[in-house]
């Protein structure tokens, strides 16, 4: 099973992601790895309730089921011993990643169930490195519900300070992005990607996303999420944001960046002999 990236890491998708906030890696991780995710995948799907995750609101004709790495098996296994941790760390620009959250999603054939447009402003953090990447344990394509991007989203939200719910002031609201596709004035492009088991998207916190139903008679729909957090990410100490379990959101220092924890281990750290790549220049609390 590899330890590094199978694939290098290039100064395009660094370049894709700053300017996109989301890209494309493919088969950055051996089948060993991808065929461990996919039996710890089935064990799930099999039985959610016994799985000791938790579901998510999107739990039903879709499989949404969090926190598997917190218990001994193939996800913590992966999260732990693959080389997730460096390919996140290198694209991002970060130095240290670490750990905080995983969510299986599974959607079987002819399944209803929409993911709509959101951004992934739940975590308790501020700033900038909180990037979720999306491993395809299955084939995915147009029509068992592919996960779709607002590519540059990020550099408004970013910008103009924008977050929604909890992590923002509470004014925010995102635009109908459904209708904005048809508008040729609206400023982002919509991406995305068919993606093979073993490839991944890597998108940013504040990049919208969205996946319609699984239309096709005989393909499931699977993959999972890892949500991890780089040197610029602090804490949010705020009501309604979702706490990392075992640790009180409450009692956190706001604008002090996690320390590293059994509930938050790094899983990479940039080797001494490279330059840093992190400034910390956008510390946001
Ligand atoms: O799997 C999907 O369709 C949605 C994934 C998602 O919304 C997420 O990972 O935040």
């Amino acid at each position: 099973m590899n330890r590094s990236p199978l694939n290098p890491i290039t100064q395009q998708h660094v370049d894709d992601y700053e300017r996109d906030g989301v890209v494309c890696l493919r088969q950055m991780f051996d089948s060993e790895w991808i065929d461990l995710l996919r039996q710890g995948a089935e064990q799930i799907i099999a039985d959610p309730s016994a799985s000791g995750g938790l579901t998510g609101p999107s739990h039903g004709a879709m499989t949404s089921v969090a926190h598997n790495w917190r218990r001994e098996g193939p996800i913590r296994d992966f999260v732990l011993g693959s080389p997730l941790g460096e390919v996140v760390g290198r694209t991002i620009g970060a130095d240290t990643i670490q750990m905080f959250h995983d969510h299986l999603f599974h959607k079987p054939p002819q399944s209803p169930s929409i993911m709509r447009w959101h951004a992934d402003h739940f975590w308790p953090f501020t700033g900038t490195m909180i990037p979720n990447i999306w491993i395809a344990l299955s084939p995915v394509n147009e029509q068992n519900g592919r996960i779709e991007f607002v590519a540059g989203y990020h550099r408004f939200c970013m910008e103009t300070g924008s977050r929604f719910g909890p992590a923002g002031d509470g004014t925010f609201h995102f635009p109908d992005f459904e209708e904005e596709r048809d508008n040729p004035a609206f400023p982002f492009k919509f991406v995305t990607w068919d993606l093979e088991p073993g490839d991944a998207v890597l998108f940013h916190v504040d990049i919208p996303h969205f996946s319609k139903g699984n239309a096709s008679e005989d393909l499931p729909r699977t993959g999972l999420a890892v949500r991890v957090i780089g040197d610029d990410a602090y804490w949010c100490p705020r009501e309604g944001l979702m706490p990392v379990p075992g640790i009180d959101l409450m009692s956190t220092r706001e604008g002090e960046h996690p320390a590293p924890s059994e509930e938050m281990p790094v899983l990479w750290s940039r080797p001494a002999n490279e330059p840093r790549a992190f400034a910390p220049k956008n510390k946001a609390a």
